[in-house]
Order: structure tokens, then sequence, then C-alpha cells
């Protein structure tokens, strides 16, 4: 079923992209899976009708993700800033304006943007906003838009779509794989997209920086409050001998979430000497955003995150402790 709003949304964003010629096509700062597949998904789709387009983002584009690339470069606007200004701007996957970061800067005075997202906090920020808050990924938008323009899609672009699902839904375990998610993969296997291997490349593959990182967090990992509280940390000294980059420490969160019994999972990255960030998830009733907000943080209630001052141990001395009294 699609609502009426939707189905104009649609419609608008398939006579933007038809009216226009040469497109700047951006995704957030520190791109994830779901940001990489819109990105290249929008290239592939803009190469079958033959438009200009040119894709930049903040940083560099993870390598991870660039078997979707195609012959379509990615500049990285912090190394090579382009020399001309956009008229016309596709951004994906981002909930506001500053989620593009500097990119911004080589929009044109009057440009034009087609937003294309799924977060439920996207404040429809483009002259033309098309948004779905109940697609669990940009990717599934994507494959609303190429049906809406009758596109008759690549093998590479199906390779973006299933990959951005893959990825948002934590191959396909999370509470947004819906129906409509297993439905669009399932048409895309059909047409050809080997599954398994992406779910490799994604999902399962660790890089040697990557393991050598979990294993020295995992041996940080400590319990408080009846092991309903879990958590490990991360020194900078730890994440530059283990030689893995700030992402890499993405998912480390999960392996306090995760054991039995723990309601609020935590991780502690010292990112500068005198400033830790941290991680909460929330394995059931706790509120981790509310916790969050008592340190000036924020977020949702089963993931949220805060910035603390002081050393590591003063962090999560502090942390823990606020975190045994919300759970009582
Ligand atoms: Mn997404």
């Amino acid at each position: 079923m699609m609502n009426a709003e939707y189905a104009v949304q649609l419609r608008a964003a398939a006579e933007f992209i038809r009216k226009h010629d040469d497109f700047l096509v951006v995704s957030h700062v520190q791109p994830d899976g779901d940001a990489a597949g819109s990105t290249f998904g929008v290239a592939w789709m803009l190469h079958t009708l033959g438009k200009q387009f040119t894709l930049i983002n903040e940083g560099s584009m993870p390598s991870k993700y660039l078997y979707m690339a195609g012959p379509h470069p990615i500049l990285n606007f912090e190394k090579t800033p382009p020399e001309r200004k956009f008229a016309a701007v596709i951004a994906v996957d981002c909930a506001d304006f500053d989620r593009i970061g500097k990119v911004s800067g080589c929009f044109a005075h009057e440009f034009e943007l087609l937003n294309v997202d799924h977060h439920a906090t996207n404040d429809l920020f483009g002259a033309v906003n098309l948004v779905r808050a109940d697609a669990a990924a940009t990717v599934e938008v994507l494959y609303d838009l190429a049906e809406e323009m009758g596109l008759a899609c690549s093998d590479a672009w199906n390779v973006c779509i299933y990959s951005g699902l893959l990825t948002d839904t934590g191959g396909f375990r999370y509470s947004n794989t819906s129906p409509k998610v297993m439905s669009i993969a399932a048409d895309l296997l059909s047409r050809g997209v080997q599954g398994h291997e992406l779910a490799e490349k994604l999902l399962e593959t660790m890089t040697f920086p990557q393991v050598t990182l979990l294993k020295s967090s995992l041996n940080t990992l400590c319990f408080a409050h009846d092991k309903r509280v879990a958590w490990l940390s991360v020194s900078s000294d730890q994440l530059r001998a283990s030689g893995a980059a700030s992402e890499d420490m993405d998912g480390l969160v999960n392996y306090a979430r995760n054991v039995e019994g723990v309601q609020v999972g935590m991780l502690f990255k010292e990112k500068t000497p005198g400033v830790v960030k941290v991680s909460l998830r929330s394995g059931g009733e706790a509120n981790v955003a509310e916790i969050a907000q008592r340190f000036g943080g924020g977020g949702h209630i089963r993931a949220a995150g805060c910035t603390v001052e002081g050393t590591l141990q003063e962090a999560i001395d502090r942390v823990v402790r606020e975190v045994g009294s919300a759970l009582g």
C-alpha cells in the first residue's frame, strides 16, 4: 500500500530527475553501506538515463564499498574539492542538511535539492523531498523511484540496492526487515544478485586491524550492577596499535549489549586525552536516550550516545554509576 502523499513525492522526484542534467550526488559524512549503495544506485540510474553527474562526499568513501562504483569515481571533498558549483543536487540518506557536511560548499547560489531518505527525523530540507520513514533503507526508496520512472535497471544497480538493504537491516535481522524488504530482496536475487557474496563482503569479513581491535577491546569487557550493565573501552593507544580506523569501532558495543541478562551495553572510546565518547545500547526496557541526555547527549530509546570529559576510567565510573541509578 502506498499513501497518496508518497505517490506525489515519487512523481515530483521523477520530474526533478527528468528536468535536470548535470547533478551533484552526495550522501552523509562517514558513509555506511546504505549511503554508499544509494549514492552509487543514483549514479547507475542517472547513467541509464544518459545524464551528467558528479559524486562527492565530505571524506573518503570506505574502499569496501567501491565495488558498487563501476566507472563512477567519487570525489573526496577534503582532498579534491571541485572547482565548480552545482545547481541540481541529490542528497541521499541524510536526515538533515548538516549531514551533507562541507560538500554544501559547492552548491550554486540558487541550487535545487532532491532529498531522498528514510529517517523518521528527516526535516524535509529539500526543494523536493522523497522520504518514506517506514522504509528500511534509502535504497528501498530508490527501488520505488526506479519503478515510478519505469527504469530498466542494470545488474550493477541491483547490487547497490541489495547492499543497502543488507547493511541497514543488519543482514535482514533488525525490526525494519519488513515483508516489503524481503520481497525486494527476493526480486533482486531472482535477477541474479549473489546475496551470499555480498553478505560475506559486507557483514562477515573482518580486516586484520578490525580483528586486532576486537581482540584487545574484548579484554576490557567489564560488568556491574548484577551483570545488568556491561561495557568495553578503547583507548587512543589501543586504537593506534591495532591500525584500525575509528569506523571499525562501530559494532563493538554489541559485544557488551548482546550478553544474556545485560540491560545496558556501552562502549567508551577515548577520542583525545580527556575526551571520551560513549555509545549506549539498551538490550530491553532501559531508555538509554534519557541516560545520555544527563551527560548532554541524546539519541533513540535503544541507541544513544554522549561525550564525557575526563580520563577513560573517570568517564566509565561516572556513566556506570548513572546507569546503575537509572536501572534502580
Ligand atoms: Mn540508511
